[in-house]
């Protein structure tokens, strides 16, 4: 029996542990990355942020850059003002706070052009049973993967339980 009661704390305290890394990492733009030349709204329309997913803004560093700005800055493309931008080229963003996020690049007139993205951050964490989306990246399909291998392991326990 306390073999059992153990064996079944180390199950639950590894999907425990494994939950955190459910979270999705958003590469914007996808395979064309952080540019010219994408409309960013139509990018992110079909997608559902929750806390603790990333967006990953892939571009060559120097041309680009990502600016964190408000509804207004966003708005008017007002980039002087702001704070410092991130610069790697490969600039990852944790999505720790629900409600409007906004991006921009702050080069040239880039953003006027369209380089500028807004998004929706849920308030909920991500969903452990959300179905696999239809369109998926190879991210969201590890995520379901991996939640797929979590349930089996749930499924084991309880039957190792009777
Ligand atoms: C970008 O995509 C959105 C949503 O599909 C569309 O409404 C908008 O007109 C597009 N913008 C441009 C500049 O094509
Ligand atoms: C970033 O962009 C480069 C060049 O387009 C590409 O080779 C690379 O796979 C991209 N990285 C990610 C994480 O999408
Ligand atoms: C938005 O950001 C700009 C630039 O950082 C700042 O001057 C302005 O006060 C901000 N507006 C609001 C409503 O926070
Ligand atoms: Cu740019």
């Amino acid at each position: 029996m306390a073999i059992k009661v153990y064996l079944i704390a180390i199950i639950v305290a590894t999907i425990a542990a494994a939950l955190p890394a459910l979270a999705t990492d958003y590469v914007v733009g996808d395979n064309a990355g952080w540019r010219l030349g994408v409309n960013y709204s139509a990018w992110a329309q079909d997608k559902t942020f929750f806390l603790g997913d990333r967006l990953v803004f892939n571009y060559s560093q120097g041309l680009h850059n990502v600016y964190r700005v408000n509804g207004t800055a966003f708005q008017q493309c007002a980039s002087s003002s702001l704070s410092e931008a991130l610069t790697t080229g490969n600039d990852i963003i944790t999505l720790a706070t629900p409600g409007r996020k906004w991006y921009l690049c702050g080069v040239g007139n880039h953003c006027a052009s369209g380089m500028k993205l807004v998004i929706t951050v849920s308030s909920a964490e991500a969903p452990a049973l959300a179905p696999a989306p239809t369109s998926g990246s190879s991210a969201t399909y590890q995520k379901s993967l991996f939640i797929s291998c979590v349930w089996m392991l749930a499924a084991l326990a309880v039957i190792y339980m009777m």
